[in-house]
């Protein structure tokens, strides 16, 4: 069928560019995350977090994909750094195409890691690589244990799952065994973090996991 065909050569095309920003990060030792969850997760005040804490520590940039409004790039401008913006104007994940746009925006040189807000959405941008070194996603407590199942891709191809608003879970019937027991059945080797951005809980452990990966990516292209 034809329509299966174009979804395919859009995929392909994807990844070759996405080959060149990944190409482009690695050669800079850039670390880079693909950040997805529904709206609403905590995606931008995980982010929020994280730079209070590893901005002393380390040089930062953030790309902020957005349906329509500059709210969150506003949030994260406040904490003083690097911040672009990708207005989707509708579309609903962000491509590799748009990361270069992005990136043409950024001064990279210097940068150590680069976080990219993905559109809320727990569906397609989990299809669209966009050169990231790793993709986390986020789930929280609010938003019932059917999820990871529901959207399995999202889960599949993260290397990292944060569970952010426990300190939410007794308002709610989630169940943390089934979440850990439904992730593990889609990816064997993930990472788990609970967070609380509210009470500040599980965030100073995400925040040397994410250094670590920052400096092993380091350290390997300083052995090339
Ligand atoms: N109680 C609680 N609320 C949170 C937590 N993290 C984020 N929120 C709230 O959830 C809403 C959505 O957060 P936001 O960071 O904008 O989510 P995003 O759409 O994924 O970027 C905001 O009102 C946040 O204040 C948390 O850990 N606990
Ligand atoms: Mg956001
Ligand atoms: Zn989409």
């Amino acid at each position: 069928m034809s329509e299966i065909k174009v979804v395919t050569n859009i995929l392909k095309a994807n990844d070759e560019l996405s080959a060149l920003n990944s190409k482009k990060f690695d050669e800079k030792s850039i670390y880079v995350i693909n950040l997805m969850s529904s709206p609403g997760s905590g995606k931008t005040s995980i982010l929020e977090k994280v730079i209070t804490k590893l901005k002393p520590e380390m040089k930062i940039g953030i790309i902020e994909g957005d349906l329509y409004t500059t709210m969150d790039t506003q949030r994260i401008e406040s904490k003083g750094v690097p911040v672009v913006q990708i207005n989707t104007e509708g579309a609903c994940h962000l491509d590799a195409n748009m990361i270069q746009d992005a990136i043409n925006n950024l001064n990279l040189n210097g940068l150590e890691l680069l976080v990219v807000e993905n559109v809320g959405n727990l569906v397609c941008p989990a299809e669209f690589e966009i050169g990231e070194d790793i993709k986390i996603t986020v789930l929280s407590t609010t938003e019932g244990n059917d999820k990871p199942l529901k959207y399995p891709l999202a889960f599949e191809k993260s290397g990292a799952v944060i569970l952010n608003k426990v300190d939410l879970i007794e308002y709610t019937d989630f169940d943390k065994q089934r979440f850990y027991d439904d992730v593990r059945s889609i990816n064997e080797t993930v990472t788990f973090f609970e967070t609380s951005c509210t009470k500040d809980l599980g965030l100073d452990e995400l925040c040397i996991w994410i250094k670590n990966k920052v400096e092993e990516k380091q350290n390997a292209s300083k052995g090339k």
